[in-house]
């Protein structure tokens, strides 16, 4: 299970089945996908929640997924990449 925090500029790269926790250190955000419907928190845009409050997704599709807070969208945003598991799968 990966940590992060919800800070600008952020972007990591995990595995298949990776878990990504958003850790809130404050109020009133929020965590959409770009474009939104892959993952994110309940509600809509104008939804969001306050310290203490973590979001997890376990990301199981390779891929690059960007995402923001959506009251702080020109701040608050990044990228996580999912690449695949570092062995080879023999079926
Ligand atoms: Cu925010």
């Amino acid at each position: 299970m990966m940590k992060m925090m919800i800070r600008c500029l952020t972007d990591i790269t995990i595995e298949e089945g990776d878990t990504v926790d958003w850790v809130w250190e404050g109020v009133g955000h929020n965590v959409k996908s770009i474009p939104r419907g892959t993952f994110g928190t309940a509600g809509d845009d104008s939804t969001a929640f306050n310290s203490p409050f973590t979001y997890s997704y376990t990301f199981m599709d390779i891929g690059i997924f960007d995402f923001e807070c959506v009251p702080h969208s020109s701040i608050m945003y990044g990228t996580i990449n999912c690449s695949c598991r570092r062995y080879i799968k023999y079926r």
